[in-house]
C-alpha cells in the first residue's frame, strides 16, 4: 500500500500539473473529484459552485454541453480559482500523433488552453503520447493513460494494461500517472526491479465509485471509496452520477453527497497511511 502522504509525495513530482494536484488534495483534505455530465451550461455551472468547496478536481466532458460557448471555459476557469481545484478534461484521445496534437490545441474546445490534466488511450502506442506532449508539455500540462476502464468486459487488461505502464515510465515528463482500477508503476504493478522504478510515484485516478448502486444498465460498475483508495491504493476517486443524481435542480442534495464522499474518501485515505500523517 502506498502510505507516503499527499503532501509528501508533491515534494517529489516534478510535473506542474501533478504537484498541483497533490497540493490542492492535501490544502483541501479532499480526495474527490466530481465528473459533471451534463449537457446544459447553467447545471454545468450550477453543479460546479455547489460542489467545488469539497473537490480537488472536477472533470469535464464538454464536447456533451449543447449550449457551448467559448465564455462558458472562463466561468470554468473563474469557479476553478474561486473553489480551489484543478481540471480535467476527460478526452480520451486515441489517434496518431499529428491528429491528436490538433484535437488537443484547436478546434471548437481548445482543450490544451484551460485544462490542466486530460487523458489518452494508449492503443495507438507512444506516439499518442509524443503528439499530446508537443502541445502539453510546453503548457506544464499532465497526461493520464487509461490503463484500465471501470466497465464490464474491458480489453484493457492483462499485458495491454502492463505495457501502458511501460508506456508511461518512458514519458514520466508528461505522463503523471493512469485512469486505473488500483495502484501501479513503482512497487505495484510491473516493477521491473531499477531502483528509478522503485522511485516512481504515478498517480492513479478511478472512475466507477458509487456508495448507493453496483452499476448502470449500460456496463458501467462502481465499487466504495474505501475499496478503491484503501484495499486498491488508489489515489483520487471521480464521481458523476452518484452525487449529481438525476433531479439537477436539488443543489442542496448535490452538496450533501459531495460532503459525504468527500468524508469516506478522505477517512480511507486516512486509514492508508496511518500514523504517517
Ligand atoms: N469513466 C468511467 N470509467 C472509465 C473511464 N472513464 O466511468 O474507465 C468516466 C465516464 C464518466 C465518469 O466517462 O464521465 O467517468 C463516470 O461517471 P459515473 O460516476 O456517473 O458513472
Amino acid at each position: 500500500r502506498h502510505q507516503q502522504t499527499y503532501g509528501q509525495r508533491a515534494l517529489r513530482q516534478a510535473n506542474p500539473t501533478a504537484k498541483l494536484l497533490l497540493e490542492t488534495i492535501e490544502r483541501k483534505k479532499s480526495n474527490l473529484a466530481v465528473s459533471v455530465d451534463v449537457t446544459k451550461s447553467k447545471d454545468f455551472l450550477s453543479i460546479i459552485e455547489v460542489v467545488g468547496p469539497f473537490v480537488c478536481l472536477i472533470k469535464t466532458h464538454i464536447d456533451i454541453i449543447e449550449d457551448f460557448e467559448p465564455s462558458l471555459i472562463e466561468q470554468l476557469q473563474d469557479l476553478s480559482k474561486k473553489h480551489d481545484f484543478v481540471i480535467f478534461e476527460d478526452r480520451k484521445f486515441a489517434d496518431i500523433g499529428n491528429t491528436v496534437s490538433l484535437q488537443y490545441s484547436g478546434g471548437v474546445y481548445k482543450i490544451a488552453s484551460w485544462s490542466h490534466i486530460t487523458n489518452a488511450h494508449p492503443v495507438p502506442g507512444p506516439s499518442v503520447i509524443q503528439g499530446l506532449s508537443s502541445v502539453g508539455l510546453p503548457l506544464g500540462r499532465g497526461l493520464l493513460l487509461l490503463a484500465e476502464m471501470s466497465t464490464k468486459g474491458t480489453l484493457a487488461r492483462d499485458s495491454y494494461t502492463e505495457d501502458a505502464v511501460r508506456m508511461a515510465r518512458s514519458h514520466r515528463n508528461f505522463v503523471i500517472g493512469f485512469i486505473a482500477q488500483r495502484r501501479m508503476g513503482g512497487i505495484g504493478l510491473v516493477d521491473e526491479g531499477a531502483d528509478s522504478v522503485a522511485d516512481e510515484d504515478f498517480l492513479i485516478l478511478t472512475p466507477g465509485v458509487g456508495l448507493d448502486v453496483a452499476g448502470d444498465a449500460m456496463g458501467q460498475q462502481y465499487r466504495s471509496p474505501r475499496q478503491v483508495i484503501f484495499d486498491s491504493g488508489c489515489d483520487v476517486i471521480i464521481v458523476g452520477r452518484g452525487i449529481y443524481g438525476n433531479d439537477l435542480s436539488l443543489v442542496d442534495v448535490i452538496a450533501a453527497r459531495a460532503e459525504r464522499y468527500m468524508a469516506e474518501g478522505w477517512a480511507a485515505y486516512m486509514e492508508r497511511v496511518g500514523s504517517n500523517h
